[in-house]
């Protein structure tokens, strides 16, 4: 019982009424299009969801457990109550706070708004100390490009006046827009116990294919697990670190070798794979297995890895080229490896 209790990780999923909490459950885990959201309905109460997350197979794996909880005032009175907080807040791994970014008035987050986050973030202090805390500013996409940052700025200004020096992350996310997969693969990462022993055999892998980037991806959702790449400086488009103390784990899960690309090929990957898999559903009964290009620049193999990841590589051009049936090859000789990894994990 108690090792099933610890194998689940409590996501806690707040914010503003309509801010888009539900369609974002849905785009990421059920792989909704974007465009089919607005048929959800409103949450009521909470509903929970628990999802399949990587790990070992059938029982070992650990499961995320999504607490979607509504936000018209009744229901969050009654989760800030005794009982309420005792229920939603305790055993979280991590609050995700959601705030609709066109809901500024005159230039300000609502006070209301302000209010119920700064509640909710002390019963999570009470009930679960040390969660880590995740603000997203969602609806991004309503925004004119020109003035997002300002937008954002105006958000953050009044999130850390509510937060005061309790650390938290905030994000500016769109489910239009691959800033949905940057947040959520770093909430993923926080919840992934034994990131950095992924990463150290993940550059081993890489270095045996000769690859420039290696990257693992869960294989549900598609969000990026851990990379060996280069060690870029996160961009701070749209993202702001409040009182996060630099976090080792996250350092390991990049390992770094050469340069390559736009900041977020990542997430741009994620959301072309989870267009391609929902495009291929709908025109065959058949499962997207993996996929191999050789092209003028680059050698590219995205594999299944384990039963709950993929693996993307892409090695250079540069002679001796190494051929897409050998970093397949190499993939399958690591495969047990990264299974006992994953089973291991606690
Ligand atoms: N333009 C845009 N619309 C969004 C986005 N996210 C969600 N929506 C839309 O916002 C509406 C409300 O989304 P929900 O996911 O139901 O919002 P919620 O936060 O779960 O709302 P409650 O359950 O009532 O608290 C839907 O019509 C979605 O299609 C986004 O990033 N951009
Ligand atoms: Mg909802």
């Amino acid at each position: 019982m108690e090792r099933n209790v610890k194998r689940e990780k409590k996501v806690i999923l707040m914010g503003d009424a309509g801010s888009g909490k539900s369609s974002m459950r849905a785009v990421i885990f059920k792989n909704t299009l974007p465009d089919l959201t607005y048929r959800l309905s409103s949450t009521h109460s909470y509903e929970r969801e628990n999802f399949r997350f990587f790990g070992g197979p059938n029982s070992n794996a650990p499961t995320l457990s999504l607490w979607d909880c509504a936000s018209q005032r009744g229901f969050v009175e009654s989760y800030l109550s005794e009982d309420g907080q005792a229920t939603v807040f305790a055993h979280a791994s991590t609050m995700i706070y959601v705030f609709e970014v066109t809901k500024l008035v005159n230039g300000r987050p609502p006070e209301m708004s302000m209010d119920y986050f700064s509640r909710c973030l002390e019963a999570l202090d009470r009930q679960s100390p040390g969660a880590p805390v995740f603000v997203l500013i969602q609806k991004m996409d309503l925004v004119q490009p020109a003035q997002k940052q300002a937008d954002f700025d105006a958000w953050i200004t009044g999130v850390k006046a509510a937060a005061g020096d309790r650390p938290l992350t905030v994000y500016g996310t769109s489910i239009y827009e691959d800033t949905l997969y940057r947040a959520w693969s770093a909430i993923i990462r926080i919840l992934v116990p034994n990131v950095s022993d992924l990463s150290r055999n993940l550059s081993i892998l890489s270095k045996s294919c000769g690859a420039i980037e290696t990257v693992i991806f869960e294989k549900n959702t598609f969000l990026l697990v851990a990379k060996s790449t280069v060690d870029e400086p996160e961009s701070d488009f749209l993202m702001v670190k409040h009182n996060v103390p630099d976090d080792q784990e996250e350092r390991h899960a990049i390992q770094s070798t050469k340069s390559h690309g736009p900041i977020n090929r990542f997430e741009v990957i994620t959301k072309l794979i989870k267009t391609f898999k929902n495009d291929s559903r709908r025109h065959s009964s058949e499962t997207f297995e993996s996929l191999r290009m050789e092209i003028a620049d680059f050698t590219l193999v995205l594999e299944s890895l384990t039963a709950t990841s993929y693996v993307l590589v892409i090695a250079s051009n540069e002679e001796p080229r190494i051929s897409p049936e050998a970093i397949a090859l190499n993939i399958s000789m690591v495969r047990a490896r990264f299974e006992q990894l994953q089973i291991a994990a606690k």
